[in-house]
């Protein structure tokens, strides 16, 4: 009979116990309650904070590319310089030609008896003319219809011979060949 009485004891706490443990759950689950918005918060935090790096980056490419981009400016000025002080060097020497044949006629007819037959320089450069042609050649200031100007003449340049002229003073100098007379150009000085 005692055996009786204990199961029936222990039956009773196994209620009670499971009574009170399921009460304890209840409690839990009703806590759990306001808890459950904190990770709706975490992802609201988690976003912001993603939010915030994205601008830092953003920031800083944008911050690179600035950065790039003045280096790139500083250049073309540095480049800018250094070709005005190229400029600034001082008086050049130009090169024409005077082509092979053109002691007959043909090349007035694309204006190619002296090449370049029209050259613009800068007041103190000096035009060099090179006869590469088989036949002596003129560079002689003025024109065939006006006549030699006086300025400058080379008198006859023989084959492979060259002529130079300094032109100091700004103005428009044609030119032409006494030999044949359809050889003409021109140098602009500025
Ligand atoms: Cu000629």
């Amino acid at each position: 009979m005692a055996s009786i009485d204990t199961a029936a004891i222990g039956f009773s706490i196994a209620i009670v116990a499971i009574g009170v443990g399921f009460a304890f759950y209840m409690s839990g689950v009703q806590d759990a309650g306001p808890v459950s918005t904190s990770p709706t918060m975490a992802a609201e935090k988690a976003m912001a904070a993603e939010k915030a790096m994205a601008a830092e980056k953003a920031m800083a490419a944008e911050k690179a590319m600035a950065a790039e981009k003045a280096m790139a400016a500083e250049k073309a000025m540095a480049a800018e310089k250094a070709m005005a002080a190229e400029k600034k060097v001082g008086p050049t020497t130009h090169t024409v030609d005077i082509p092979v044949g053109t002691s007959v006629p043909g090349c007035e007819e694309s204006n190619e008896c002296y090449l370049p037959a029209d050259i613009t320089i800068n007041a103190g450069d000096t035009v060099n003319w090179i006869n590469i042609d088989t036949a002596a050649h003129t560079v002689t200031g003025g024109s065939p219809a006006d006549g030699p100007s006086g300025v400058f003449d080379s008198s006859l340049v023989m084959a492979s011979a060259e002529y130079a002229f300094t032109f100091n003073d700004a103005g428009n100098y044609d030119y032409f060949c006494m030999v044949h007379p359809w050889m003409v150009g021109s140098v602009t000085v500025n």
